[in-house]
């Protein structure tokens, strides 16, 4: 047999779990049972077409990282030093002391003062909700997840009413693509893949972004506004079109709720006025808008950063007018997308989440809020009691969470009891009283539901677990079992529950899902296009955002499509506006202890205009302090001309330590829920910066 033969026959499917929305299609060369080569791109998904990013394709440097933890592990030293400060113990060991602990905490403080905390790092349902089963089961306190999508989400709502959009495999047939506040080469390559096939028929891109991503390079116009005016720039053109009768009239009265008040409203917003708040040109506005409305068929591909921002929802509502405006939404290849979720509702995911169990009188925390949680701030504890305990599965607080020093803080409480269920030694597992070792998705099954395409997959175990790892269902279950509980999701294995949750939803079996390598729930066109309606009772798209509906009591966001005011401006001592963006070889903090990823990435660094550079007397590569009034941090700088001369990007969320006085990006940013219903505002920073000394 050749050894390229060996190599396809080792090949065994699964599915990428990241936190990203291309949830791709693999296939893992399988070297024995202990042990994984390459992984590829499956060409058998159409939307994975063959094609994954270059992090995971080595993904053997994470499974098999020479400092991967492989057994439980109990701190003697002190907090925060790393893996030298801990010593190996038994997991029965380690198990009855978490058990202990919980049930001496909740004994004396209540039950919610012990927080469940998790998110994305695996985004299969069974591991990744297994938390919250634990949560529920014991009345812990809730979670409210917000680190992410909470605010695009509310943005998307308001006006689609449902998180439905158009199939990316339709971009093939587009003429126009816009992709809006976010970087596909980095964050999901997939929506190049299928750019690429567009652009060879002659479809042209647009790219909206305070930078000039590698996005941005490839496209034909690159619109550079100032990070946070997204809601000007969708009314300016809107203005434009409106103006110059590029509407379709049809289409706005069948299918919105558009009037002579929002025409009005929008005669105002004229292209100065945007150029004014955007940075933008009146000509780049004006070129924009008669390129958006020369087709039906343009594909817009809303991204998240717009949306972290203080005033993100309505940016995301006013973008997600344009379609609606132009009638795109009709035309093969036109229209929007931002998520897919409605299409898997059918899989009962409050069965896996443990639902049944929830007391919504038990108090819900903000995860990006950790840093005030921990330290106390009356604000989110209001009448209850610190938290004492927390129980971390699959992400990374100490670096990923805003207002990181306050992070740092809470960890650092003497009277806080952490444990940490990781994969690597991160600077969270660093905090903790004891680590347990975890799975990766090759060592375990789970089902995956993705945002970026229409496949519902399930994928199982390629080898035995490494070292004495276990799942977050398996350590959530035994958990269980000690303190107390009796009941089906902690006794049945994690695939038996997605049976369930599939069985409550008609759906086939994880055995066949997984045998036809993922089931397409692709809408048919009509529903795809909303052409049956949008998601809100009238059947109608909505220009008049209630967000009221969604918790803004306040009445502080714009009803209408507009620029709101909110963000955290420039000033005299604050000239800067910062955009912490996504590093291509990184996944949030995954990655970043691979050593692919790191000689990519070298090191933390800030793009800043050349002008300033020279204003600042800084050349490549010299430090400069960045700060304001969460802290102050110290990074390389390098003079980048895609920028504008008041912003300042810095990519990638690496952990504290590679930063010179070992404090990161998150630093800077403020832990500040954003309207309607929270959500953290990573892009939404002013700061000053300065030559380091
Ligand atoms: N390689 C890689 N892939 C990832 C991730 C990663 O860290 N690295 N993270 C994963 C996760 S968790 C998520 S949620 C997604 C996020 O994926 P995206 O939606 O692509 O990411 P964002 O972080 O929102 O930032 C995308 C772009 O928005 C731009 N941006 C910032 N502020 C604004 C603004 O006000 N307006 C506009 N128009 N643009 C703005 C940034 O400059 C950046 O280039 O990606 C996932 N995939
Ligand atoms: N400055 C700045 N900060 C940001 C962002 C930004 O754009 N800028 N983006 C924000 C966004 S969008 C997000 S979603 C968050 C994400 O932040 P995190 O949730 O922290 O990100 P990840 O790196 O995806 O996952 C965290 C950890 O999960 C672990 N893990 C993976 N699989 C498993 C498993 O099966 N079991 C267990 N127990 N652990 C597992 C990994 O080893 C990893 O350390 O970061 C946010 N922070
Ligand atoms: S592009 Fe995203 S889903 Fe695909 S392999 Fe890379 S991280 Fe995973
Ligand atoms: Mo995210």
């Amino acid at each position: 047999m050749s050894s390229s033969q060996q190599s396809k026959d080792n090949r065994h499917y699964a599915v990428c779990p990241h936190d990203c929305p291309s949830t791709c299609a693999l296939e893992v060369e399988k070297i024995d049972s202990q042990t994984i080569g390459r992984v590829h791109g499956s060409k058998d998904n159409s939307y994975t077409d063959g094609v994954i990013c270059a992090k995971v394709a080595r993904y053997a440097e994470r499974v098999h990282h020479p400092e991967r933890l492989m057994t439980p592990l109990k701190r003697v030293g002190a907090k925060g030093v790393g893996v030298e400060a801990f010593e190996p113990i038994s997991w029965d060991e380690a198990l009855d002391c978490i058990a202990e602990r919980f049930k001496a905490i909740a004994a004396e403080d209540g039950s919610e003062a012990i927080w469940p905390y998790f998110y994305a790092g695996t985004m299969g349902w069974a591991h990744r909700g297994a938390a919250h089963r634990l949560r529920h089961a014991m009345g812990y306190s809730r979670q409210k997840e917000t680190i992410c999508v909470s605010i695009a989400n509310a943005g998307w709502q308001a006006g689609v009413g449902a998180k439905r959009g158009v199939d990316a495999r339709e971009i093939v047939d587009s003429e126009l693509i816009v992709v809006w506040g976010g970087n596909p080469v980095h964050t999901q390559i997939n929506v190049m893949t299928h750019i690429a096939k567009a652009a060879k028929k002659g479809a042209k891109l647009v790219v909206v972004d305070p930078y000039e991503t590698p996005t941005a390079r490839k496209a034909d116009m690159h619109l550079m506004l100032r990070p946070g005016t997204d809601g000007a720039l969708a009314c300016a053109v809107m203005h434009q079109i409106l103006k110059e009768g590029l509407q379709d009239q049809a289409y706005l009265e069948r299918y919105s709720d558009f009037d002579s008040a929002v025409l009005e409203h929008l005669a105002a917003k004229t292209p100065e006025w945007a150029a004014g708040i955007t940075g933008l040109s009146v000509e780049q506005i004006i070129a924009f808008a008669r390129l958006y409305a020369s087709t039906g068929k343009s594909y817009m591909r809303v991204g998240y950063g717009m949306s972290r921002s203080r005033n993100g929802a309505s940016n995301m509502h006013a973008v997600s007018c344009l379609p609606v405006l132009t009638g795109a939404w009709q035309h093969q290849g036109g229209g929007a997308l931002y998520g897919h979720g409605e299409i898997y509702k059918p899989m009962d995911a409050a069965y896996l989440h443990g639902l049944q169990l929830s007391d919504p009188k038990v108090r819900e925390l903000d995860m990006s809020r950790i840093g005030p949680v921990l330290t106390g701030d009356p604000q989110d504890l209001g009448d209850g009691p610190p938290v004492k305990a927390l129980f971390i599965q699959n992400t990374n607080p100490v670096i990923v969470a805003p207002e990181s020093a306050k992070v740092r803080q809470g960890f650092m409480r003497d009277d806080l009891f952490v444990v940490v269920h990781e994969q690597m030694m991160t600077e969270t597992a660093a905090m903790a009283d004891i680590v347990l070792p975890a799975t990766t998705f090759l060592e375990h099954d789970d089902i995956y539901t993705a945002s970026g395409h229409t496949h519902l997959q399930v994928s199982k175990q390629v080898i035995e677990p490494l070292g004495e790892c276990r799942s977050n269902h398996q350590v959530v279950s035994e958990l269980a079992r000690r303190l107390g509980v009796e009941h089906e999701l902690f006794q049945r294995s994690a695939l038996e529950l997605v049976d369930q949750a599939l069985a409550n939803g008609d759906l086939p079996s994880s055995d066949e899902i997984h045998t036809m390598k993922g089931l397409d729930l692709a809408p048919d066109f009509e529903q795809a296009h909303c052409l049956n309606g949008f998601g809100h009772a009238d059947g109608r798209f909505h220009f008049y955002a209630d967000w009221a509906a969604q918790g803004d009591h306040s009445g502080t966001l714009p009803t209408l499509p507009d620029h709101a005011e909110l963000t955290d401006e420039t000033d005299s001592d604050h000239p800067f506006r910062l955009v912490t963006a996504p590093a291509r070889t990184f996944l949030n903090s995954s990655f970043t202890e691979t050593p692919g990823s790191l000689k990519k990435e070298k090191q933390p660094q800030a793009l800043i205009n050349p002008q300033r550079c020279e204003a600042l007397g800084v050349s490549e590569g010299e430090l400069v302090t960045l700060g304001n009034q969460h802290g102050e941090i110290r990074v390389a700088a390098k003079p980048f001309t895609g920028v504008q001369p008041d912003v300042v990007i810095v990519e990638g969320i690496w952990p504290n330590h590679a930063f010179v006085d070992g404090l990161g990006i998150n630093a800077l940013v403020s832990a500040e829920a954003a309207l309607p219903n929270g959500g953290a505002v990573f892009h939404d920073t002013k700061v000053w910066i300065e030559k380091s000394g």
